[in-house]
């Protein structure tokens, strides 16, 4: 049977206790994941801390760049590895992995790599009150022992987000992958290893949250940070933590999103961008649309064209040809989907498809599988448009004017993302500057360029990573100021 250890102070460690990892496609056991309890985790944090007061903590930006590289060039060569680990831990199509959350895990090093390279601080001089000079100047330092907090929907590329400019920027880490997806973590492991990062620069404690390693590693008084990404629920529980000691926290945390599309949008173009927004990685990304605007006039074209391409997708394990969407990552997570469509007919909505779980032949029957949904008629205040589901579903409703859109996407908690499919560019630019979110994609989604702020608003987050910006969680400026 396969093992999944904690990784500290560059060793594989077993526990006495182990929990089952197994896999959403048909859930079968993957292997058995130790979990971390306080003493592993204080031996993390212990080794994590020896690491920035040892060579880690002395080396030049170049060799850490150097190094940084040869994580990621480890990773692509490792790549049917990860990919392997990915799928098993996830279910998701074999395309999407392939494409997105390997290569993206790998491009996650090299970035912060270039960043740290050529990242400026900046400096002053002024006339001092007896009439010499001073100078000041900023150095940024590392924040120190970091925290890193995971979920399980892009479980490597979502963690190398963190642990990328965490290392550039002369940190060591504590990685807590979700309990789900347990494999691409440990694996990064053996990389660190082989390209000679420094011991307990990167460890890896496995568990669960409450009275496991997620709480004994953000409750820990010797850490220094914490990045988080997951459910905004969560994050409060964390941010608690983390207030005892006034540590810094960088939250990446759920969303509501609203996609707007207007009767002059290129209709095919918008009903492509909609269809991955929506059902992509079976709906499971932060940044998915689960609330539909549609303009009048395209409203039951719009209504009509998404239901066939939801009935098109093809539902499966990662490796079936043409496969379209993959299971939800766990039994209790189809459960909770389940009882949001159980709910939305409850409330009388119209369910234009889906509201259920497909037939499945074999060993696939006991995967986590529902139907891609769709439905109209909703209240806005019904909970099917207020909580994020985080399933492969979506309520679409008919709007008329721009501000009455704007209104309707802003009327919720949270403020993640949103896309806008127009032809019109004075619209689309007056809707990005009104809507009350992070990340506004016009006639576009998930379109990335990792040198831009990435983040949500209101309830989805605190804080903003990506190219420089990451370098204010990851660092701490300190000001030096010379009399001359
Ligand atoms: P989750 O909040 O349930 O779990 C995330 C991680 O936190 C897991 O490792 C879990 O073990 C740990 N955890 C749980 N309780 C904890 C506690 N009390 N203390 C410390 N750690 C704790 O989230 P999830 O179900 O794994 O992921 C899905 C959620 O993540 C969705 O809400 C989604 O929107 C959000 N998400 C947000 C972004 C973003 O960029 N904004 C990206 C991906 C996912
Ligand atoms: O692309 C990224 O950097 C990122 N953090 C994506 C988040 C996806 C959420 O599910």
């Amino acid at each position: 049977m396969k093992q999944f250890h904690n990784f500290i102070n560059g060793e594989f460690v077993a526990t006495s206790k182990t929990f089952e990892n197994r896999a959403p496609a048909d859930n079968h056991v993957i292997g058995l994941v130790h979990e971390a309890g306080q003493a592993e985790v204080d031996a993390a944090v212990k080794a994590a801390r020896a690491a920035m007061n040892g060579e880690w903590g002395k080396m030049s930006v170049v060799k850490r760049v150097e190094l940084l590289n040869a994580v990621a060039d480890e990773i692509n060569n490792r790549f049917d590895e990860f990919l392997a680990a990915e799928l098993a831990d996830t279910g998701k199509p074999h395309s999407l992995a392939s494409h997105i959350d390997i290569p993206r895990g790998a491009a996650n090093f090299k970035i912060f790599a270039d960043i740290i390279k050529n990242a400026p601080t900046e400096s002053f001089q002024m006339t001092t009150p007896d009439g010499g000079t001073a100078i000041s100047y900023g150095v940024r330092v590392p924040l120190g022992v970091v925290a890193v907090v995971c979920p399980w929907n892009l479980p490597l590329l979502l963690m190398t987000w963190k642990v990328g400019p965490a290392l550039a920027c002369g940190n060591a880490v504590i990685v807590k992958p979700s309990e789900e997806t347990p494999a691409t973590a440990t694996l990064l492991g053996e990389v660190m290893n082989k390209v000679g990062i420094p011991k307990g620069v990167y460890n890896v404690v496995h568990g669960f949250g409450p009275n496991s390693a997620g709480e004994f590693l953000t409750k820990h008084p010797d850490v220094d940070g914490i990045t988080f990404t997951g459910e905004t629920r969560t994050g409060e529980a964390i941010m608690a933590a983390a207030a005892k000691g006034v540590r810094p926290v960088s939250f990446e945390l759920g969303g509501k999103n609203a996609a707007v599309v207007f009767a002059d949008a290129d209709f095919d173009k918008a009903i492509a961008g909609v269809t991955r927004s929506v059902f992509e990685n079976c709906g499971q990304v932060c940044l998915g649309t689960e609330r539909v605007y549609v303009q009048r006039p395209i409203f039951d074209k719009f209504v009509k064209a998404l239901k066939e391409k939801a009935e098109a997708l093809k539902i499966g394990p990662s490796d079936m040809p043409g496969v379209g969407m993959g299971p939800l990552i766990s039994a209790e997570h189809k459960e909770k989907v389940l009882s949001y469509y159980q709910k939305a007919k409850a409330e009388g909505a119209n369910v234009v498809t889906g509201g259920g779980t497909p037939t499945m032949e074999g060993k696939y029957a006991e995967g986590h599988y529902v139907q891609p949904t769709i439905w109209t008629g909703l209240p806005e205040t019904s909970p099917i448009i207020r909580e994020e589901i985080f399933g492969p579903c979506c309520h679409i409703a008919p709007f008329d004017t721009e501000e009455e859109a704007i209104a309707l996407a802003n009327d919720t908690p949270y403020g993640l993302a949103t896309s806008i499919w127009t032809t019109d560019i004075s619209v689309a630019t007056r809707m990005a500057n009104a809507i009350h979110v992070g990340l506004c994609w016009i006639n576009s989604w998930f379109l990335r360029d990792l040198r831009t702020p990435f983040g949500g608003s209101k309830g989805s987050g605190i804080g903003r990573e990506g190219g420089v910006h990451s370098l204010e969680f990851y660092t701490d400026l300190r000001n030096v100021m010379i009399k001359i």
